[in-house]
Protein backbone atom coordinates (compact mmCIF):
# COMPACT_ATOMS: atom_id res chain seq x y z
CA UNK A 1 0.00 0.00 0.00
CA UNK A 2 2.97 2.32 0.78
CA UNK A 3 6.45 2.08 -0.87
CA UNK A 4 9.73 1.85 1.42
CA UNK A 5 12.79 3.75 0.67
CA UNK A 6 15.42 2.35 2.61
CA UNK A 7 18.77 4.09 3.27
CA UNK A 8 19.69 2.89 6.13
CA UNK A 9 23.69 2.12 5.74
CA UNK A 10 24.04 3.24 2.60
CA UNK A 11 25.84 6.65 3.72
CA UNK A 12 28.04 4.33 5.32
CA UNK A 13 29.67 3.09 1.84
CA UNK A 14 30.09 6.86 1.15
CA UNK A 15 27.26 6.81 -1.30
CA UNK A 16 26.42 10.70 -1.56
CA UNK A 17 22.33 10.33 -1.70
CA UNK A 18 20.59 13.13 -3.39
CA UNK A 19 17.07 13.33 -0.78
CA UNK A 20 15.36 15.81 -3.07
CA UNK A 21 15.00 12.98 -6.07
CA UNK A 22 14.53 10.08 -3.59
CA UNK A 23 11.21 11.91 -2.45
CA UNK A 24 9.55 12.90 -5.67
CA UNK A 25 6.45 15.20 -5.47
CA UNK A 26 3.58 13.99 -7.94
CA UNK A 27 3.55 15.34 -11.14
CA UNK A 28 1.21 19.06 -11.30
CA UNK A 29 1.69 20.22 -14.69
CA UNK A 30 1.02 24.32 -13.84
CA UNK A 31 2.46 25.41 -17.55
CA UNK A 32 0.31 22.86 -19.47
CA UNK A 33 -2.82 24.85 -18.15
CA UNK A 34 -1.47 28.01 -18.61
CA UNK A 35 -2.59 27.59 -22.48
CA UNK A 36 -6.19 26.59 -21.25
CA UNK A 37 -6.46 29.74 -19.12
CA UNK A 38 -4.76 32.24 -21.50
CA UNK A 39 -7.38 32.72 -23.47
CA UNK A 40 -10.10 32.86 -20.33
CA UNK A 41 -8.29 35.34 -18.82
CA UNK A 42 -8.02 37.51 -22.28
CA UNK A 43 -12.10 37.27 -22.61
CA UNK A 44 -12.75 38.24 -19.20
CA UNK A 45 -10.51 41.46 -19.90
CA UNK A 46 -12.05 42.28 -22.80
CA UNK A 47 -15.63 41.16 -22.15
CA UNK A 48 -15.94 41.86 -18.66
CA UNK A 49 -19.18 40.15 -16.75
CA UNK A 50 -21.18 39.16 -20.23
CA UNK A 51 -17.57 36.34 -20.22
CA UNK A 52 -17.85 35.83 -16.93
CA UNK A 53 -21.41 34.44 -17.09
CA UNK A 54 -20.77 32.53 -20.07
CA UNK A 55 -17.87 31.11 -18.59
CA UNK A 56 -19.63 30.30 -15.67
CA UNK A 57 -22.43 28.73 -17.64
CA UNK A 58 -19.85 26.53 -19.74
CA UNK A 59 -17.21 25.32 -16.67
CA UNK A 60 -19.81 25.21 -13.37
CA UNK A 61 -23.33 24.61 -15.54
CA UNK A 62 -25.07 27.30 -13.97
CA UNK A 63 -26.84 30.36 -15.54
CA UNK A 64 -26.08 33.32 -12.88
CA UNK A 65 -28.31 36.76 -13.64
CA UNK A 66 -26.24 38.35 -11.00
CA UNK A 67 -22.46 37.86 -10.66
CA UNK A 68 -22.41 39.60 -6.69
CA UNK A 69 -24.28 37.07 -3.95
CA UNK A 70 -26.58 39.53 -2.19
CA UNK A 71 -25.75 40.48 1.47
CA UNK A 72 -29.16 39.24 2.62
CA UNK A 73 -28.39 35.90 1.25
CA UNK A 74 -25.21 35.85 3.02
CA UNK A 75 -27.07 36.52 6.24
CA UNK A 76 -29.45 33.99 6.05
CA UNK A 77 -26.68 31.59 5.16
CA UNK A 78 -25.53 32.04 8.57
CA UNK A 79 -28.93 31.74 10.08
CA UNK A 80 -29.38 28.64 8.18
CA UNK A 81 -25.52 27.32 9.53
CA UNK A 82 -25.63 24.56 12.02
CA UNK A 83 -24.91 25.27 15.61
CA UNK A 84 -22.28 23.05 16.20
CA UNK A 85 -20.15 24.47 12.80
CA UNK A 86 -21.01 27.79 13.83
CA UNK A 87 -19.77 27.02 17.48
CA UNK A 88 -16.53 25.33 15.68
CA UNK A 89 -15.94 28.94 13.41
CA UNK A 90 -16.21 31.07 16.13
CA UNK A 91 -13.76 29.04 18.00
CA UNK A 92 -11.27 28.79 14.68
CA UNK A 93 -11.55 32.59 14.20
CA UNK A 94 -10.53 33.90 17.42
CA UNK A 95 -7.78 31.67 17.91
CA UNK A 96 -7.02 32.69 13.95
CA UNK A 97 -7.26 36.21 15.20
CA UNK A 98 -5.24 35.67 18.58
CA UNK A 99 -2.29 34.36 16.52
CA UNK A 100 -2.44 37.18 13.65
CA UNK A 101 -3.29 40.00 15.40
CA UNK A 102 0.46 39.24 16.70
CA UNK A 103 1.88 39.42 13.62
CA UNK A 104 1.22 43.01 13.35
CA UNK A 105 4.60 44.77 12.14
CA UNK A 106 5.23 48.73 14.33
CA UNK A 107 6.90 50.96 12.00
CA UNK A 108 11.13 51.08 12.50
CA UNK A 109 12.73 54.43 12.41
CA UNK A 110 16.95 53.94 11.84
CA UNK A 111 18.83 56.93 12.63
CA UNK A 112 21.38 56.53 10.17
CA UNK A 113 22.85 59.07 11.06
CA UNK A 114 22.68 62.29 12.94
CA UNK A 115 19.82 64.16 11.24
CA UNK A 116 19.57 60.91 8.86
CA UNK A 117 16.90 58.23 9.22
CA UNK A 118 15.11 55.51 7.16
CA UNK A 119 12.01 54.54 8.47
CA UNK A 120 10.24 51.18 7.13
CA UNK A 121 6.64 51.90 7.11
CA UNK A 122 4.55 48.89 6.95
CA UNK A 123 1.13 49.58 4.79
CA UNK A 124 -1.71 47.30 4.24
CA UNK A 125 -2.50 46.43 0.90
CA UNK A 126 -5.67 48.41 -0.40
CA UNK A 127 -7.95 46.04 -2.02
CA UNK A 128 -7.68 42.13 -1.92
CA UNK A 129 -9.29 38.99 -3.64
CA UNK A 130 -9.76 36.08 -1.62
CA UNK A 131 -10.23 32.70 -3.55
CA UNK A 132 -12.50 30.05 -1.93
CA UNK A 133 -12.64 26.62 -4.33
CA UNK A 134 -16.14 24.94 -4.83
CA UNK A 135 -16.51 21.15 -5.49
CA UNK A 136 -14.79 18.52 -4.36
CA UNK A 137 -13.24 20.97 -1.95
CA UNK A 138 -15.53 22.89 -0.02
CA UNK A 139 -13.29 24.53 2.49
CA UNK A 140 -14.92 27.56 5.29
CA UNK A 141 -12.17 27.00 7.16
CA UNK A 142 -9.57 28.35 4.42
CA UNK A 143 -11.68 31.20 4.14
CA UNK A 144 -11.45 31.95 7.58
CA UNK A 145 -7.31 31.39 7.07
CA UNK A 146 -7.43 33.85 3.93
CA UNK A 147 -9.72 36.76 5.87
CA UNK A 148 -8.37 36.51 8.88
CA UNK A 149 -4.78 37.97 8.34
CA UNK A 150 -6.14 40.34 5.42
CA UNK A 151 -8.55 41.59 8.17
CA UNK A 152 -5.84 41.99 10.75
CA UNK A 153 -3.13 43.12 8.21
CA UNK A 154 -5.77 46.33 7.98
CA UNK A 155 -7.13 45.64 4.51
CA UNK A 156 -10.03 48.01 3.50
CA UNK A 157 -11.58 46.19 0.78
CA UNK A 158 -11.82 42.66 1.33
CA UNK A 159 -13.82 40.57 -2.12
CA UNK A 160 -14.11 37.10 -2.07
CA UNK A 161 -14.68 34.77 -5.35
CA UNK A 162 -15.68 31.17 -4.67
CA UNK A 163 -17.54 29.06 -7.78
CA UNK A 164 -21.75 28.48 -8.00
CA UNK A 165 -22.85 25.30 -6.80
CA UNK A 166 -25.02 23.15 -9.44
CA UNK A 167 -28.46 23.89 -8.81
CA UNK A 168 -31.26 26.93 -9.39
CA UNK A 169 -30.18 29.05 -7.45
CA UNK A 170 -26.32 29.44 -8.60
CA UNK A 171 -24.94 30.34 -5.67
CA UNK A 172 -21.60 29.40 -3.99
CA UNK A 173 -21.87 26.73 -1.53
CA UNK A 174 -23.61 27.51 1.95
CA UNK A 175 -21.06 27.10 4.53
CA UNK A 176 -18.40 29.01 2.03
CA UNK A 177 -21.23 32.28 2.10
CA UNK A 178 -21.83 31.61 6.09
CA UNK A 179 -18.58 31.77 6.72
CA UNK A 180 -18.05 35.06 4.99
CA UNK A 181 -21.18 36.57 6.72
CA UNK A 182 -19.52 34.93 10.32
CA UNK A 183 -16.22 37.05 9.45
CA UNK A 184 -18.19 40.32 8.28
CA UNK A 185 -17.07 39.61 4.62
CA UNK A 186 -19.79 41.49 2.38
CA UNK A 187 -18.21 41.45 -1.07
CA UNK A 188 -18.76 38.13 -2.55
CA UNK A 189 -18.95 36.82 -6.08
CA UNK A 190 -20.33 33.08 -7.18
CA UNK A 191 -17.63 32.86 -9.93
CA UNK A 192 -14.87 30.35 -10.29
CA UNK A 193 -11.97 28.86 -12.04
CA UNK A 194 -9.29 30.83 -13.81
CA UNK A 195 -12.15 33.39 -14.60
CA UNK A 196 -12.54 33.90 -10.96
CA UNK A 197 -8.76 35.14 -10.83
CA UNK A 198 -9.08 37.03 -14.23
CA UNK A 199 -12.31 39.08 -12.70
CA UNK A 200 -9.83 40.14 -10.36
CA UNK A 201 -7.03 40.65 -11.70
CA UNK A 202 -8.92 43.18 -14.48
CA UNK A 203 -12.27 44.12 -13.11
CA UNK A 204 -15.17 43.64 -14.83
CA UNK A 205 -17.86 45.42 -15.43
CA UNK A 206 -20.95 45.85 -17.86
CA UNK A 207 -23.51 48.11 -19.10
CA UNK A 208 -25.74 48.21 -16.15
CA UNK A 209 -22.82 49.33 -13.52
CA UNK A 210 -23.21 45.79 -11.82
CA UNK A 211 -19.54 43.64 -11.48
CA UNK A 212 -15.95 43.71 -9.55
CA UNK A 213 -13.51 46.07 -9.28
CA UNK A 214 -9.71 45.59 -10.01
CA UNK A 215 -7.89 44.06 -6.98
CA UNK A 216 -4.22 44.81 -5.72
CA UNK A 217 -3.66 41.13 -4.83
CA UNK A 218 -5.39 37.56 -4.95
CA UNK A 219 -4.94 34.67 -2.06
CA UNK A 220 -6.00 31.73 -1.38
CA UNK A 221 -5.64 27.86 -2.74
CA UNK A 222 -7.35 25.90 -6.06
CA UNK A 223 -7.26 23.99 -8.74
CA UNK A 224 -4.23 23.93 -11.31
CA UNK A 225 -6.41 26.32 -13.54
CA UNK A 226 -6.59 28.59 -10.73
CA UNK A 227 -2.38 27.86 -10.04
CA UNK A 228 -2.35 28.52 -13.72
CA UNK A 229 -4.23 32.16 -13.97
CA UNK A 230 -2.04 33.24 -10.79
CA UNK A 231 0.81 32.85 -12.53
CA UNK A 232 0.05 34.31 -15.62
CA UNK A 233 -1.58 37.47 -13.79
CA UNK A 234 1.22 37.85 -11.21
CA UNK A 235 2.32 41.38 -11.78
CA UNK A 236 -0.58 42.50 -12.57
CA UNK A 237 -1.81 41.70 -9.15
CA UNK A 238 0.38 40.23 -6.41
CA UNK A 239 -0.50 36.77 -5.79
CA UNK A 240 0.29 33.85 -2.21
CA UNK A 241 2.55 30.95 -3.18
CA UNK A 242 0.75 28.96 -6.03
CA UNK A 243 -1.11 25.87 -4.15
CA UNK A 244 -0.43 22.53 -4.96
CA UNK A 245 -1.87 19.22 -3.40
CA UNK A 246 -1.19 18.73 0.58
CA UNK A 247 1.74 16.98 1.60
CA UNK A 248 2.46 15.67 5.24
CA UNK A 249 6.02 14.63 6.52
CA UNK A 250 6.43 13.16 9.86
CA UNK A 251 9.55 12.20 11.51
CA UNK A 252 9.04 9.47 14.03
CA UNK A 253 11.48 7.55 15.94
CA UNK A 254 10.56 4.44 18.23
CA UNK A 255 8.91 6.98 20.81
CA UNK A 256 5.80 7.53 17.80
CA UNK A 257 2.42 5.98 18.85
CA UNK A 258 1.81 4.46 15.26
CA UNK A 259 -2.24 4.82 15.71
CA UNK A 260 -1.44 8.45 15.69
CA UNK A 261 0.82 8.10 13.03
CA UNK A 262 -1.32 6.09 10.33
CA UNK A 263 -3.99 8.45 11.58
CA UNK A 264 -2.44 11.56 10.44
CA UNK A 265 -0.72 10.14 7.05
CA UNK A 266 -4.16 9.38 5.95
CA UNK A 267 -5.92 12.93 7.39
CA UNK A 268 -4.05 14.75 4.78
CA UNK A 269 -4.27 11.56 2.02
CA UNK A 270 -8.11 12.74 2.36
CA UNK A 271 -7.70 15.75 0.63
CA UNK A 272 -6.71 14.27 -3.08
CA UNK A 273 -5.24 11.35 -4.79
CA UNK A 274 -2.15 13.58 -5.58
CA UNK A 275 -1.60 14.36 -1.61
CA UNK A 276 1.92 13.25 -0.22
CA UNK A 277 2.15 11.71 2.96
CA UNK A 278 5.37 10.97 3.76
CA UNK A 279 6.89 8.92 6.76
CA UNK A 280 11.11 9.48 7.73
CA UNK A 281 11.91 7.50 11.31
CA UNK A 282 15.07 5.56 11.98
CA UNK A 283 12.97 2.50 13.74
CA UNK A 284 11.94 -0.50 11.63
CA UNK A 285 9.66 -1.66 14.21
CA UNK A 286 7.65 1.82 13.90
CA UNK A 287 7.95 1.30 10.23
CA UNK A 288 6.44 -2.34 10.03
CA UNK A 289 3.67 -1.25 12.99
CA UNK A 290 2.93 1.78 11.11
CA UNK A 291 1.89 -0.37 7.95
CA UNK A 292 -0.23 -2.66 10.07
CA UNK A 293 -2.37 0.64 11.44
CA UNK A 294 -2.32 1.67 7.64
CA UNK A 295 -4.32 -0.95 6.63
CA UNK A 296 -6.73 -1.36 9.37
CA UNK A 297 -7.65 2.62 9.72
CA UNK A 298 -7.48 2.76 5.66
CA UNK A 299 -10.12 0.17 5.25
CA UNK A 300 -12.07 2.30 7.66
CA UNK A 301 -11.79 5.89 6.56
CA UNK A 302 -14.74 7.26 4.43
CA UNK A 303 -12.41 8.28 1.01
CA UNK A 304 -10.88 4.84 1.25
CA UNK A 305 -9.96 4.83 -2.81
CA UNK A 306 -8.52 8.49 -2.79
CA UNK A 307 -7.14 7.99 0.79
CA UNK A 308 -5.53 4.23 -0.63
CA UNK A 309 -4.73 5.82 -4.20
CA UNK A 310 -2.75 8.75 -2.62
CA UNK A 311 -0.85 6.42 0.07
CA UNK A 312 0.06 3.97 -2.86
CA UNK A 313 1.24 6.67 -5.31
CA UNK A 314 4.87 7.70 -5.61
CA UNK A 315 4.39 11.01 -3.89
CA UNK A 316 3.98 9.08 -0.48
CA UNK A 317 6.23 6.44 1.29
CA UNK A 318 8.05 5.76 4.16
CA UNK A 319 11.69 6.39 4.48
CA UNK A 320 13.92 4.50 6.51
CA UNK A 321 17.29 6.33 7.56
CA UNK A 322 20.51 5.36 9.39
CA UNK A 323 19.32 7.74 12.69
CA UNK A 324 17.56 11.35 13.40
CA UNK A 325 20.33 13.39 11.66
CA UNK A 326 19.88 12.06 8.67
CA UNK A 327 16.04 12.38 9.05
CA UNK A 328 16.33 15.81 9.45
CA UNK A 329 18.35 16.08 6.22
CA UNK A 330 15.75 14.10 4.79
CA UNK A 331 12.90 16.21 5.82
CA UNK A 332 15.05 19.81 4.88
CA UNK A 333 15.50 18.31 1.38
CA UNK A 334 11.65 17.47 1.32
CA UNK A 335 10.39 20.84 2.38
CA UNK A 336 7.22 19.42 3.28
CA UNK A 337 4.27 21.82 3.83
CA UNK A 338 3.25 19.89 7.13
CA UNK A 339 5.65 18.46 9.22
CA UNK A 340 4.97 16.61 12.13
CA UNK A 341 7.65 15.57 15.32
CA UNK A 342 7.07 12.58 16.66
CA UNK A 343 10.43 11.78 18.06
CA UNK A 344 11.90 12.06 22.19
CA UNK A 345 12.47 15.85 22.84
CA UNK A 346 10.57 17.27 20.15
CA UNK A 347 10.69 20.58 20.39
CA UNK A 348 14.53 20.08 20.44
CA UNK A 349 14.21 18.34 17.01
CA UNK A 350 11.20 20.82 15.87
CA UNK A 351 13.91 23.31 16.58
CA UNK A 352 17.07 22.32 14.21
CA UNK A 353 14.07 21.65 11.03
CA UNK A 354 15.33 24.40 8.30
CA UNK A 355 12.44 23.70 6.31
CA UNK A 356 8.65 23.50 5.83
CA UNK A 357 5.39 25.24 5.91
CA UNK A 358 5.05 24.53 9.32
CA UNK A 359 5.44 22.38 12.12
CA UNK A 360 3.78 20.37 14.32
CA UNK A 361 5.92 19.26 17.67
CA UNK A 362 4.87 15.97 19.83
CA UNK A 363 1.90 13.59 19.77
CA UNK A 364 -0.70 16.08 20.83
CA UNK A 365 -0.33 18.73 17.61
CA UNK A 366 -1.47 16.89 15.10
CA UNK A 367 -1.93 18.89 11.26
CA UNK A 368 -5.91 18.54 11.57
CA UNK A 369 -5.75 21.11 14.66
CA UNK A 370 -3.74 23.47 12.43
CA UNK A 371 -6.10 23.27 9.58
CA UNK A 372 -8.72 23.86 11.98
CA UNK A 373 -8.20 24.98 15.26
CA UNK A 374 -4.70 25.84 16.36
CA UNK A 375 -4.34 29.85 15.45
CA UNK A 376 -1.70 29.14 13.04
CA UNK A 377 -2.56 29.31 9.41
CA UNK A 378 -3.25 26.78 6.81
CA UNK A 379 -2.43 28.15 3.92
CA UNK A 380 1.40 27.09 3.59
CA UNK A 381 3.84 26.57 0.86
CA UNK A 382 3.39 23.39 -1.29
CA UNK A 383 5.95 21.57 -3.84
CA UNK A 384 9.06 22.37 -1.77
CA UNK A 385 8.70 26.10 -2.11
CA UNK A 386 9.00 25.96 2.03
CA UNK A 387 12.45 26.21 1.08
CA UNK A 388 12.00 29.99 0.36
CA UNK A 389 8.10 31.21 1.05
CA UNK A 390 6.15 31.44 4.23
CA UNK A 391 3.00 30.16 4.88
CA UNK A 392 -0.27 33.17 4.95
CA UNK A 393 0.17 35.72 7.75
CA UNK A 394 -0.78 39.27 8.26
CA UNK A 395 2.76 39.76 6.25
CA UNK A 396 1.59 38.54 3.29
CA UNK A 397 -0.81 41.24 3.02
CA UNK A 398 1.22 44.35 4.15
CA UNK A 399 4.34 46.02 2.02
CA UNK A 400 6.88 47.72 3.61
CA UNK A 401 7.90 51.34 2.49
CA UNK A 402 11.18 53.02 3.33
CA UNK A 403 10.37 56.47 3.91
CA UNK A 404 13.94 58.72 3.77
CA UNK A 405 14.31 61.60 5.57
CA UNK A 406 17.58 63.51 5.42
CA UNK A 407 18.61 67.17 6.39
CA UNK A 408 20.96 69.20 4.94
CA UNK A 409 23.92 68.62 7.33
CA UNK A 410 23.61 65.15 6.51
CA UNK A 411 22.95 65.11 2.95
CA UNK A 412 26.24 67.38 3.01
CA UNK A 413 27.92 64.65 4.73
CA UNK A 414 27.42 61.60 2.40
CA UNK A 415 27.69 63.63 -1.12
CA UNK A 416 31.19 62.82 -1.55
CA UNK A 417 30.52 59.19 -1.69
CA UNK A 418 27.25 59.47 -3.71
CA UNK A 419 29.35 61.55 -5.94
CA UNK A 420 31.70 59.09 -6.64
CA UNK A 421 29.70 55.73 -6.72
CA UNK A 422 27.02 57.67 -9.63
CA UNK A 423 30.63 58.66 -11.91
CA UNK A 424 31.96 55.14 -10.75
CA UNK A 425 28.37 54.11 -12.30
CA UNK A 426 29.00 56.49 -15.50
CA UNK A 427 25.57 58.09 -13.66
CA UNK A 428 26.72 61.53 -13.33
CA UNK A 429 23.40 63.20 -13.17
CA UNK A 430 23.00 61.30 -10.06
CA UNK A 431 25.81 63.00 -8.47
CA UNK A 432 24.62 66.11 -9.57
CA UNK A 433 21.18 65.99 -8.43
CA UNK A 434 23.26 65.92 -4.64
CA UNK A 435 25.47 68.72 -5.97
CA UNK A 436 23.04 71.06 -6.91
CA UNK A 437 22.12 71.38 -3.61
CA UNK A 438 25.27 72.62 -2.10
CA UNK A 439 26.09 75.20 -5.40
CA UNK A 440 25.39 77.94 -6.55
CA UNK A 441 24.42 78.48 -10.58
CA UNK A 442 23.32 75.53 -13.22
CA UNK A 443 23.44 71.77 -12.66
CA UNK A 444 26.98 70.39 -14.21
CA UNK A 445 25.95 66.76 -15.17
CA UNK A 446 29.40 65.82 -17.20
CA UNK A 447 27.73 65.42 -20.10
CA UNK A 448 29.13 67.50 -23.52
N1 LIG B 1 -4.67 20.68 4.98
C1 LIG B 1 -5.16 21.64 4.01
C2 LIG B 1 -6.10 22.65 4.58
C3 LIG B 1 -7.42 22.10 5.00
N2 LIG B 1 -7.61 20.96 5.67
C4 LIG B 1 -8.64 22.63 4.83
C5 LIG B 1 -8.90 20.81 5.92
N3 LIG B 1 -9.54 21.84 5.40
C6 LIG B 1 -3.97 22.34 3.37
O1 LIG B 1 -3.10 22.85 4.29
ZN1 LIG C 1 -6.21 19.31 5.71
Amino acid sequence: MIRRIDLRGRLATGEVLDYRALVPRAPVDVEAALDAVRPICADVRHRGVAALKELTSRFDGVDVDDLRVPESVLHAALDGLDTDVRAALDESIVRARRVHADQRRTDVTTTVVPGGTVTERWVPVQRVGLYAPGGLAVYPSSVVMNVVPAQEAGVEEIAVASPPQQGPDGLPHPTILAACALLGVTEVYAVGGAQAIAMFAYGAGDDAGTGCAPVDMVTGPGNVYVAAAKRLLKGVIGIDAEAGPTEIAILADAAADPRHVAADLISQAEHDTLAASVLVTDDGALADAVEAELDVQVAATKHVDRVATALGGDQSGIVLVDDLEQGLAVVDAYAAEHLEIHTRDAADVASRVRNAGAVFVGPWSPVSLGDYAAGSNHVLPTGASARHTSGLSVQSFLRGIHVVEYDEAALRDVAAHVETLADAEDLPAHGAAVRARFTAGGVQTGGS
